[in-house]
Parts: structure tokens; sequence; C-alpha cells
């Protein structure tokens, strides 16, 4: 169950990054609900962003190079991704990957 939890938490950080409106309306409307369903739109939350994670770094990588520069981000206005993308650059090139990504969201429990 802890394990389960965690996963999900993970997830839906990744959401935050690369979905951050399709998360939003999942939390408003978890508010609004009993917690099954609250589990329930977790569950959806975490869906959409399995589907949307692809999707969206290469609809943030404008130049299609596989990478997202700092303006790229910056120009997604994902204030949360531009927040964090020293800490998510793990090498220092200023370039994130999407396996920079993925190990960020894997390691921020
Ligand atoms: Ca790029
Ligand atoms: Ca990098």
């Amino acid at each position: 169950m802890q394990g389960t939890t965690m996963k999900s938490l993970s997830l839906t950080k990744v959401s935050l990054f690369v979905a951050t409106a399709i998360t939003a309306s999942f939390i408003v409307n978890a508010n609004e609900k009993t917690e099954a369903d609250v589990v329930k739109a977790k569950d959806a939350t975490t869906e959409v962003a399995k589907k949307s994670d692809a999707v969206a770094f290469s609809s943030l990588d404008t130049n299609k190079d596989g990478e997202l520069s700092l303006s790229e981000v910056k120009a997604s206005n994902n204030k949360l991704l531009a927040r964090t993308f020293s800490e998510i650059d793990s090498n220092s090139d200023n370039l994130l990957t999407q396996k920079e990504l993925e190990s960020y969201v894997a390691s921020a429990k």
C-alpha cells in the first residue's frame, strides 16, 4: 500500500510537470467528491499523466532535438518546470532530457 501511494505521488508529480492543466482539473473535481472518488481521480490523473508524458515532452520540445532548453520550458508557461529546471538538469548542461525528467520524478518522494 505504501509503495502504491508513493508511486502514485511521484506520478502525480510527473503530471504536475507535463500536464498541469489536466491535473488541476482532476484535483478540483476530487475536492468535491468522496475519498473513493479521490482515489479514482488520482488513478485517472496517473493514466492521463502516463499518456500525456511523451506527448507533452515532445510538444514542449519545439525544436525537436529531444531535449528541453530553459527557453523552451519558459515558452511553455510551465512555471513549476521552469522553477525546478536546474534541479532536474542533473548533468547541468542546461538541457532537460526525458530521462532526466523521469529520474527526477522517480527520486522526488
Ligand atoms: Ca529542444
Ligand atoms: Ca541535462
